[in-house]
């Protein structure tokens, strides 16, 4: 059972993103990704000299997304891309052969692939509609059972998933979760970082 987190810029600001951080990783997370859509390149490079040392010092595993020489940059441990953001061995390899590499995937036949181009683990979802990926027509729970059967490697189900709803996520068959907004918006968030892992344990 793995929560990973995103430090998504749209939802903390850049003066905000090394509490946040810490926040995060104080609270205990098993991934921490990097995730800004709106800055350039150089932006998210200082932004990721930033919180690449918060995460060392609290032994989380830090995550680029979309920017592989940012990772290479800070010896990220591993990068993160979308259905749409190039080959993955290749982003790997440009990131300095990174320890992991991530894809996001929208269906099992997606699931399966990134397993055939040698992803590290996978996204699955949006499971629910979200603002944070908008555009993005949900797929809802009916596949996380068979996703996590038949693929060797772990799979963190995302997509509008909330303390309100994470109970059926995992009744669903998810054992690993990505939550953004709901934790972000949160005030406390090592307390809610730790009612997410009771949700996980009770609900299995
Ligand atoms: N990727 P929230 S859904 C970043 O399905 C992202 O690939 C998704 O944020 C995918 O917890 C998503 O706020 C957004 O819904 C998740």
């Amino acid at each position: 059972m793995k929560i990973y987190a995103i430090l998504d810029l749209g939802y903390v600001s850049s003066e905000n993103l090394e509490a946040k951080a810490a926040d995060i990783c104080a609270g205990g997370v098993e991934f921490l990704q990097l995730r800004a859509k709106h800055h350039t390149e150089e932006e998210i490079l200082q932004m990721a000299r930033s919180v690449q040392p918060i995460c060392a010092s609290h032994g989380v595993p830090f995550i680029v997304n979309d920017y592989p020489r940012v990772a290479a940059e800070v010896k990220a441990d591993g990068i993160h891309l979308g259905q749409d953001d190039g080959n993955l061995e290749e982003a790997r390899q440009e990131a300095g052969n990174c320890r992991l590499a991530g894809r996001s995937t929208h269906s099992f036949q997606q699931a399966e692939n990134a397993i055939a181009e040698g992803a590290d683990y996978i996204g699955f979802g949006p499971l629910h509609a979200t603002a944070t990926k908008p555009g993005r027509p949900a797929i809802g729970l009916s596949e996380i059972a068979k996703v996590r059967q038949q693929l060797s490697i772990p799979v963190f189900c995302i997509g509008g998933i909330n303390l309100g709803n994470l109970a059926k996520v995992v009744a669903a068959g998810a054992e690993n979760v990505v939550i953004v907004s709901d934790l972000l918006r949160n005030s406390d968030i090592p307390s809610y970082i730790k009612r997410v892992r009771k949700i996980l344990q009770d609900s299995r």
